[in-house]
């Protein structure tokens, strides 16, 4: 698996990535108000991380590369392809926590995994594929795994991976960090300082996606559609979306509310027929308020389309 930050959180919502290459849901990544978070480890003690590989793996705290507190874990590798597991001497040297003693192993209720990790390397630069991270589930072989492609020599990588990839969400019995000696050569050194690794979610929902079907209008249609995919695990409850159309700089001419899914598609009536120009299409999401009218705006995104004149005019 080969995905950035990005595409991993746009795979996120699969109806959302119908629609990728459109607006990029940069607001669900930011750190704001809207996100509460769980530490699963903030690596000031590591006794319980061990070591997979001791042939070429130390396991260490450091105090140099710390991203939050006094203290990172530093996940130490010097590759070597002629030594290490008896059978596979080109092989995957790991450091691995689990999580039945320290827990929690249930992660349904969460967005996010996130963690940090900083990189250095006797290498000029990382190879393609630096490192990545598996999640264990119950049972034989399951497990899911991410490659890190983001992680970079000589700098902080933020690891943002949505608990929707997750196989089996509720049932996180470890957490395995490794390297693939296959893609380093013999002989190289390369160090990995992991800190703050946090479970988080949206206290609200969030718009991931908004598009409008079309993003040209001819003046005599009736409608406009768009579609939308929210994200956030809790308080969906309660939430409304609302689709409005406006000329630019102009008061709405038509809007319309609806209660807030995960995903959906909106139509917008349109009673007259709108005069040729640019409009805005805005998708506001809203707590719903006292008789149902609107309440608290939580998130909205806006998106620009053309409206010409229709091809039957005469
Ligand atoms: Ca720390
Ligand atoms: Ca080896």
């Amino acid at each position: 698996m080969k995905r950035d930050v990005l595409a991993v959180l746009l795979s996120a919502a699969a109806f959302w990535a119908a629609t990728a290459g459109a607006a990029a849901p940069d607001a669900a990544l930011k750190n704001g108000p809207n996100k509460e978070r769980l530490v699963l480890d903030d690596m000031e003690d590591v006794s319980d991380w061990g070591n997979g590989s001791p042939e070429e793996t130390t396991i260490s705290a450091d105090a140099q590369y710390v991203k939050e507190g006094r203290l990172s874990l530093k996940f130490a590798n010097l590759v070597d392809h002629t030594r290490g597991e008896k059978n596979y001497p080109v092989g995957w040297p790991r450091t691995r926590k689990a999580l039945s003693k320290t827990g929690p192993t249930d992660w349904s209720g969460y967005d996010f995994f996130e963690c940090w990790i900083y990189a250095g390397t006797s290498r000029p630069s990382l190879p393609g594929t630096p490192l990545g991270i598996g999640f264990y589930h119950s049972g034989p072989k399951r497990s899911t795994g991410v490659s890190l492609d983001d992680v970079k020599k000589d700098s902080w990588a933020k690891i943002v991976i949505p608990i929707a990839e997750m196989e089996e969400a509720a049932d996180v019995q470890a957490v395995q960090f490794h390297i693939s000696e296959a893609n380093y050569r013999h002989g190289d050194r390369v160090d990995f300082f992991i800190d703050e690794m946090v479970l988080t979610r949206f206290i609200h929902p969030v718009i991931a996606g908004f598009e409008p079907r079309r993003k040209l209008l001819y003046q005599n249609d009736r409608h406009v559609m768009a579609t939308y995919a929210l994200m956030g695990r809790q308080g969906m409850d309660g939430v409304t979306v609302r689709l409005a159309i406006a000329a630019d700089g102009q008061s709405p001419v038509a809007q319309s509310t609806a209660a807030a899914s995960r995903e959906g598609e909106l139509t917008l009536a349109i009673d007259k027929p709108l005069e040729p120009g640019d409009y805005q299409a805005t998708l506001a999401l809203h707590r719903r308020g006292r008789d149902g009218a609107p309440g608290e705006e939580l998130d909205r995104r806006q998106t620009a389309f053309r409206v010409i004149e229709g091809p039957f005019e005469r």
